[in-house]
């Protein structure tokens, strides 16, 4: 439950919102041949589509399911198994995101679903599950309003509602048991594991038992007694009730503690010099329970949690070097953010458009991403994933694969660099004047292609090359000129 469960590759990546057919096209044409061992997908499960207040068909509503019937906006039924067929068979595993400490919040009269489900919000009935009051948490809940009004209260953080969605009891038998057939149900399409919405939110007695319950993978894909990989979204920056370590038992836990400090790093809020032990000794999980990734989801919209320290796409200088740094470190397991563009609308602090759904049609059918020559995406779909600086250091990770740090250099300040056994070599200048330095190195001798500024391509680099000495040091060069303030170089990009 702690190990993905991938045939090859040591990063996944979250396509947000990308549609089944898609990913399955991705799966073959890119990650597979890139390295990427799997794809965290948005929420499978039927959810209700949601018009209301000029904020049509937010990326959202998907966080509200009605039923575990497999149609969303993404796809049905079919286009699920056939991405998980697909995916698998290219060596990429799929990780379904799970919606299960809730189901929908209020809703105007007259609200649909995608799958065409009748429910009614009011009074708890979902009938394609079926779900009725007896099923919620309510009477659990000690709080005045029903929703959770204090984080200090573990009890109000579990038994009561999240945002004013209703709360499903997972200590039931029934409620239970509805969940273990849901996740059952994607493990026979092949699915490797689960990312747990929520999980803070429900209990983890009550989830050991759900997990313990599931099936092994299925052996078309997996070995015999292979146990689902679960990440559970628990955000713990310290001082509430709740804390990740409740957790680690079940699976791993997102540690939102990593993006944070970061995003402070690169910032400037903090020297770069300190990461060197970052980590455990920053009072994160220990590595084997934790899922780091520089921007989720959530907090690249000011939703979660990081604030306004959170490195995304719009700042991309930053945002590779951070990235660069996550999959150069040994720390944790990794995951890479995919997003789409919507424009911002700053109010009082507040980004307006925060609920802006993915780039669609008229009828809000999702768009397909498109490819342009380079290989980055159009249509609206960032594709931080296709960026060269991204996608060659999930290769440096998996290359590097179980080495420890070592050979740290730092100039006392914004520049650092690091080897990875003898693997790999990392350089970053976040400072305002040149990196020039020879510098101790650990690769064995000979001239290496720098992945950041370009590839190892037919023989001979796109980009920079550095060139490591029979003394073992090498020269190494980033300007602040440059496009990017990093540099690496490994085993398998040596000329
Ligand atoms: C509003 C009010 C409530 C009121 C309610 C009912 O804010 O106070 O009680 O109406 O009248 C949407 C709206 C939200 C609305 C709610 C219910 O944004 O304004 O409540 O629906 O109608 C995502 C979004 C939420 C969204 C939710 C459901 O972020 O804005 O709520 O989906 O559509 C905590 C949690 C953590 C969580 C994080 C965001 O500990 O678990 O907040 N992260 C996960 C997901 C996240 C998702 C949820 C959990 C919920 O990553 O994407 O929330 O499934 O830190
Ligand atoms: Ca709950």
């Amino acid at each position: 439950q702690w190990d993905p469960n991938a045939s090859n590759g040591q990063a996944i990546v979250h396509l947000f919102e990308w549609k089944w057919p898609d990913i399955a096209a991705e799966c073959e044409n890119f990650l597979g041949p890139r390295g990427f061992a799997g794809v965290q997908i948005s929420p499978p499960s039927e959810n209700m589509v949601y018009y209301s207040g000029g904020q049509n068909r937010p990326w959202w509503e998907r966080y509200q399911p009605v039923s575990y019937n497999l149609v969303t906006r993404s796809g049905d039924e079919s286009a699920f198994q056939n991405m998980v067929t697909r995916c698998n068979n290219a060596g990429v595993r799929i990780y379904a995101d799970i919606v299960m400490n809730h189901m929908t919040g209020w809703q105007p009269s007259g609200t649909g679903a995608t799958g065409g489900s009748s429910f009614d919000a009011g009074t708890e009935s979902y009938p394609a599950v079926p779900y009725s009051a007896f099923d919620f948490n309510d009477g659990n809940c000690n709080s005045g309003s029903g929703d959770i009004e204090n984080y200090g209260d573990a009890n109000q953080v579990r038994n009561c509602k999240l945002s004013g969605l209703n709360d499903l009891n997972q200590g039931t038998d029934y409620v239970r048991g509805k969940i273990k057939d849901y996740l059952n149900k994607l493990i026979g399409y092949g699915v490797a594991g689960f990312r747990v919405d929520a999980s803070k939110h429900m209990w983890p007695g009550d989830m050991q038992i759900i997990f313990n319950s599931l099936n092994d993978l299925s052996t078309d894909y997996f070995a015999a007694g292979t146990r689902p990989f679960v990440f559970q979204e628990v955000i713990d920056l310290g001082g509430e009730a709740i804390s990740s370590d409740e957790y680690v038992g079940i699976g791993r836990v997102t540690e939102f503690k990593y993006g944070k400090f970061l995003g402070e790093a690169f910032r400037g809020n903090n020297q770069l010099k300190w990461l060197v032990n970052f980590g455990e000794g920053w009072g994160m999980l220990d590595r084997g329970y934790a899922l780091v990734f520089v921007d989720n989801h959530d907090n690249q919209r000011g939703h979660g949690a990081g604030g306004d320290m959170i490195l995304t796409f719009r700042d991309p200088k930053l945002y590779k070097m951070a990235n660069a740094f996550m999959l150069g470190w040994p720390y944790g397991y990794t995951r890479v953010m995919s997003s789409y563009y919507w424009d911002q609308n700053w109010v009082g602090g507040s980004d307006q458009n925060d609920w802006i759904g993915p780039p669609h049609d008229d009828s809000y059918n999702t768009l397909s991403p498109t490819f342009n020559a380079d290989g980055s995406c159009g249509n609206g779909w960032m594709c931080e994933h296709r960026w060269r600086q991204i996608y060659n250091m999930v290769e440096f990770r998996n290359v590097a694969h179980g080495t420890d740090m070592n050979d740290w250099w730092d100039n006392g300040n914004n520049q650092i660099a690091f080897c990875r056994g003898d693997r790999g070599f990392v350089a970053i200048n976040n400072e305002g004047y040149d990196l020039a330095q020879t510098l101790q190195n650990c690769l064995a001798a000979g001239t290496y292609c720098d992945v950041i500024s370009g590839s190892l391509e037919g023989g001979a680099c796109t980009g920079k090359s550095v060139t490591v000495g029979s003394d073992g040091t090498a020269y190494i060069q980033i300007a602040t000129s440059e496009d990017d303030g990093v540099l690496a170089i490994h085993a398998n990009s040596k000329l």
